[in-house]
């Protein structure tokens, strides 16, 4: 097990600065989501990743273009990150043909082929195999390429998650499995829901090589994605990749969080925020920072309009792509 340390590999300022508006505009983008939730406008249910965007942008960010991922219910970020715009985004959210996966999947299936996303699953550890899938397939095409499965500490504890990392080994395929380490499976602790607390012993039991890193300053979860995704692309085999992160709101919205003991979710929103670390880090102005802002906020606002103007589908059209 290799742990990764803030090591700096030249990220100029000008990426962190990149960086830094991404997060922002999936920050924006997920509380504008969960203000048009609470007010009645979207179907379905809703997951958050406030302060979990270090990972989502920093991950994305160490891939290639056609690489491949998968997400969780949790997948707005991971979404965002790998290249879907906002208005395809919003548009899902909304139940529209515009949509990325054109009206037929909502917050929990978001899919975005082209832009190598092989989807969001509401079915935990549902994106683990297919990952596993889709890096034997590039492993027999002998075609540069890396499938990359995001997920939680909860899922470590589903079978697909031991079959995925099991047979990802032993056929050595280039598959990084990101595990997004925020601590909670619903209310559930980890304490409470695993054995074991630190997470790169799971990859003991299949020979795995792991990687650990602390995921609220985005330029260490960069680095550490950058070598896991080079180890596996390179043929050196599978890694999963622990990434400990903080969601900074409930498990889902209009999650009441009795089970937070009292104070935490002050205290970590007050100290773990990775915008306002990567902000500080790079000593943005008052005055660039309401830019920024001003400039993703209207973008997410845009996105909403664009939604609210899309295209509903039809009642005929319900049972279409419906395979099985
Ligand atoms: C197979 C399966 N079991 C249970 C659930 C209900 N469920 C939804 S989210 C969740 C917790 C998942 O925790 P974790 O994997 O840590 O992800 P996080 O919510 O923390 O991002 C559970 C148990 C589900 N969706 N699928
Ligand atoms: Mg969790």
């Amino acid at each position: 097990m290799a742990k990764v340390e803030a090591k700096k590999k030249g990220l100029s300022d000008e990426r962190l600065r990149d960086f830094l508006r991404e997060m922002l505009l999936i920050r924006r983008f997920e509380e504008k989501v969960e203000e048009r939730f609470r007010a009645g406008e979207l179907p379905g249910f809703l997951h958050v990743a406030i302060g979990q965007e270090a990972v989502a942008v920093g991950v994305c960010a160490a891939l290639e273009e056609d690489d491949v991922i998968a997400s969780t219910h949790r997948a707005h970020g991971h979404t965002l990150a790998r290249g879907t715009s906002p208005n395809a985004l919003m548009a899902e959210l909304y139940g529209k043909l515009e949509g990325c996966s054109h009206g037929y999947g909502g917050s929990m299936h978001l899919y975005d082929i082209e832009r190598g996303n092989l989807g969001a699953n509401a079915v935990v550890g549902g994106g683990l195999p297919a990952i596993t899938g889709a890096a034997l397939a590039f492993k027999f095409r002998k075609e540069p390429r890396v499938a990359l499965a995001f997920f939680g500490d909860g899922a470590t504890n589903i079978g697909t998650f031991h079959e995925s990392l099991n047979l990802a080994q032993l056929w050595n395929v280039p598959a990084v499995f990101c595990l997004e380490n925020n601590w909670w499976a619903e209310s559930t602790p980890n304490s409470q829901h695993s054995p074991i607390t630190d997470f790169t012993q799971r990859a003991v039991a299949y020979g795995m090589h792991s990687i650990k890193v602390g995921g609220q300053e985005i330029e260490p979860v960069y680095d550490a994605a950058s070598e896991a995704i080079d180890h596996a692309r390179r043929g050196d085999g599978p890694v999963l990749l622990v990434v400990d992160t903080y969601r900074l709101v409930g498990h889902y919205v209009g999650d009441p969080q009795v089970y937070r003991p009292k104070g935490e979710l002050d205290e970590l929103r007050e100290t773990q925020d990775p915008i306002t670390k990567l902000r500080e880090r790079l000593g943005v102005s008052d005055e660039e920072w309401e830019q920024l802002d001003a400039e993703v906020t209207r973008e997410v606002e845009e996105s909403v309009e664009f939604a609210k103007n899309g295209t509903d589908p039809q009642p005929e059209d319900a049972l279409k792509n419906v395979y099985a």
